[in-house]
């Protein structure tokens, strides 16, 4: 359970790191069943090369065009992950910050994140809600690294708080990444701080809070899973991409 000192660093931070949350035996077991979806190229997925981060293939059928990004709809893949999505010691955390009931989004992250190093790509500064359509966006994510995670290998940074500040849409560029050449964002991305992760560590981060990350530049696949979850008042927007997939309820 979150202290009240651990819930108020999130309130005002807008993201926690839990060390040593899960298992090094949990975090194994998961990249070896990881490896071997890669393996089978076990749909669905998404490829660097759909991304068009920098530094992402220019295609599928490009060198490198089939290195996969995502193992998406991770809750359907295996019970090893939907019950540690929807489970304790997870589930009694959510409710300390979402209330009592608490939706898994099957829409939105719901993933095994793979960086792998030959071809990585680099994410911009940005919002996990930009493109997410529920009533507030109020979410929380659930990141658990399955692997050490440092600058080196891609880790996220975060700027602390910024899921509280105003943003104008002329701070942002087309695809709602902050524009890392306006004036009032260099302000903004001072603050910036790597969160580096030891295998088992847990991220919580606000669906607000603006984040990025960098290439894999090491010779091994970093492997993090991510879960996204919301308040039961807190529905997604009938008809719209966050209400393409059944939720959850932990
Ligand atoms: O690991 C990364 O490249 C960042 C992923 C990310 O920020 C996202 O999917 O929202």
């Amino acid at each position: 359970m979150l202290t009240p000192a651990q819930i108020l660093e999130f309130r005002n931070n807008g993201y926690l790191v839990l060390s040593g949350f899960s298992t090094a035996q949990f975090c194994d077991a998961v990249v070896v069943f990881a490896r071997n979806e890669l393996r089978r190229h076990a749909m669905p997925i998404e490829y660097e090369a759909d991304v068009q981060y920098p530094g992402a293939p220019v295609s599928r059928t490009a060198l490198g065009g089939a290195t996969v990004r995502r193992l998406l709809m991770a809750s359907a893949r295996t019970p090893m992950l939907r019950d540690w999505a929807t489970g304790n010691p997870l589930k009694e955390i959510l409710q300390q910050l979402l209330g009592q009931a608490v939706f898994l989004s099957q829409a939105h992250h719901n993933c095994i994140m793979t960086k792998q190093p030959a071809f990585s790509s680099m994410t911009g500064w940005h919002r996990d809600s930009r493109y997410w359509h529920f009533a507030r966006a109020d979410l929380v994510s659930a990141w658990l690294a399955l692997g050490n995670e440092r600058a080196e290998n891609g880790c996220l940074w975060v700027i602390p708080g910024s899921h509280r500040a105003v943003i104008n849409t002329d701070q942002l560029d087309e695809k709602q990444f902050l524009k890392g050449d306006f004036p009032k964002n260099k302000t903004l991305l001072q603050h910036a701080i790597e969160v580096p992760l030891a295998q088992g560590d847990l991220l919580l981060f606000h669906s607000n809070l603006f984040h990025a990350a960098g290439r894999n530049t090491t010779e091994k696949t970093k492997f993090s899973v991510v879960f996204t979850y919301r308040s039961a008042d807190n529905s997604p927007n009938p008809n719209s991409r966050s209400d393409s997939q059944p939720e959850i309820l932990l």
